[in-house]
C-alpha cells in the first residue's frame, strides 16, 4: 500500500509509502492520506496523529510523472488543469489536517519538496531528522507554493525569508529551518521515530479538546485584532471551563495525583 497504517496506544502513525519514487504525491496517494485522517479523526481511540515518510524521503510534493499532470504540448491541446487536482486533491487534505480533532506531529525523515514541505509544515509541530531539509520546489518549475506555502511560509518566517525561500527554491537544512523559525525541533536521525512517538504520547495524555483549541485560537489570532482575540479566549476557555478535563486537571492538582484526561 502507498500509505501505512499503525496505532500504538492512542497514537496513530501513518507512513507515505512509495520510497522509490521519495513519497512523491499521486493522486491515489492524496487521497488514502486524506481518507487515513478522516478515519483518524472519527475513531475516538485516536489521540493523537504521527505522519512521517518511509525511505530516504520525507515527500517530493507532486508526482511530476502523473499523467494528470504532465503538460501537454501538442497543437491545439491546452496543458493540463492542475488547478483542478489542488481543488479536488490538495486543498481537502490540508484543510483535513488542519482541523483535526488530534494534535498532529510531522516527523520530517529526509527532504520535503513542494507540496511535500507545505503538507509538512501544516502540521501542529514538525520535528525533523537532522538530515532531512525543506525545498520550495515549486518556483524551479513554474508554479507558486501551494498546498498553504504563501500562508503558512510568510506567518512562519516573514515576508523577506519567505520570499528567499520561494524564489530560490534552494535546499534548506533542517539546522537552518529550525534557527529560522520554520520547524519545532530538530533531532538525530536515528532519534526520529523514537522522539515523535514519545513527542504523540504524551499530548495523547494531554487534555485533547485544549490542544485543539489551542491550535484553531492560534490560527484565528493570526486574523484578529487584540481586543477581538482576547474575546475568543474568554469564548473558548468559558466552553473548556465546562468539560471534564478542566475538572480532572484541577482536582488533579489539588490532590496530588496523576490526570487523568478523556475529552476529545
Ligand atoms: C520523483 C519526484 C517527483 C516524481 C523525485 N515526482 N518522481 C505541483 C503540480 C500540480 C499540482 C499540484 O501541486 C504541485 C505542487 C508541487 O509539489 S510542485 C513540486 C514538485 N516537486 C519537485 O519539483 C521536486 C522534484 N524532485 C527533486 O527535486 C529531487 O528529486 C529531490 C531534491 C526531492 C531529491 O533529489 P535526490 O535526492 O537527488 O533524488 P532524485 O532526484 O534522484 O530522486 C529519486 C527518485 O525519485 C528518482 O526516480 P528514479 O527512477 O530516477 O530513481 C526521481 O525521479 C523520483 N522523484 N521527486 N516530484
Amino acid at each position: 500500500s502507498v500509505l501505512l497504517t499503525r496505532q500504538e496506544g492512542a497514537v496513530r502513525t501513518l507512513t507515505l509509502n512509495r520510497p522509490a519514487a521519495l513519497n512523491a504525491f499521486t493522486t491515489q496517494l492524496l487521497a488514502q492520506l486524506r481518507l487515513a485522517l478522516d478515519e483518524a479523526a472519527n475513531d475516538a481511540s485516536v489521540r493523537a496523529v504521527v505522519i512521517t515518510g518511509a525511505g530516504r524521503a520525507f515527500s517530493a510534493g507532486q508526482d511530476l510523472s502523473d499523467p494528470l499532470i504532465k503538460p501537454e504540448f501538442g497543437e491545439g491541446k491546452p496543458a493540463k488543469d492542475i488547478g483542478h487536482l489542488l481543488d479536488h486533491y490538495y486543498i481537502p487534505l490540508a484543510l483535513r489536517a488542519r482541523s483535526m480533532p488530534v494534535p498532529v506531529i510531522c516527523a520530517v525523515n529526509g527532504v520535503a519538496a513542494g507540496a511535500g514541505a507545505n503538507f509538512a509544515l501544516g502540521c501542529d509541530l514538525v520535528i525533523a531528522g537532522q538530515s532531512a531539509s525543506f525545498i520550495q520546489a515549486f518556483s524551479k518549475i513554474g508554479l507558486v507554493p501551494d498546498c498553504g506555502g504563501t500562508w503558512l511560509l510568510t506567518r512562519l518566517v516573514g515576508r523577506a525569508r519567505a520570499l528567499q525561500l520561494a524564489l530560490l527554491g534552494d535546499k534548506l537544512a533542517a539546522a537552518d529551518a529550525h534557527a529560522m523559525g520554520l520547524i519545532a525541533r530538530v533531532v538525530p536521525d536515528e532519534d526520529l521515530a523514537a522522539t515523535a512517538q514519545a513527542t504523540a504520547l504524551k499530548l495523547a495524555s494531554m487534555p485533547t479538546r485544549a490542544l485543539v483549541e489551542t491550535r484553531r485560537a492560534f490560527d484565528e489570532a493570526m486574523e484578529l485584532n487584540y481586543e477581538d482575540a482576547l474575546k475568543l479566549e474568554a469564548v473558548m476557555q468559558s466552553q473548556l471551563g465546562f468539560a471534564h478535563d478542566y475538572q480532572e486537571g484541577c482536582s488533579a492538582f489539588l490532590e496530588k495525583r496523576a490526570p487523568q484526561f478523556k475529552d476529545r
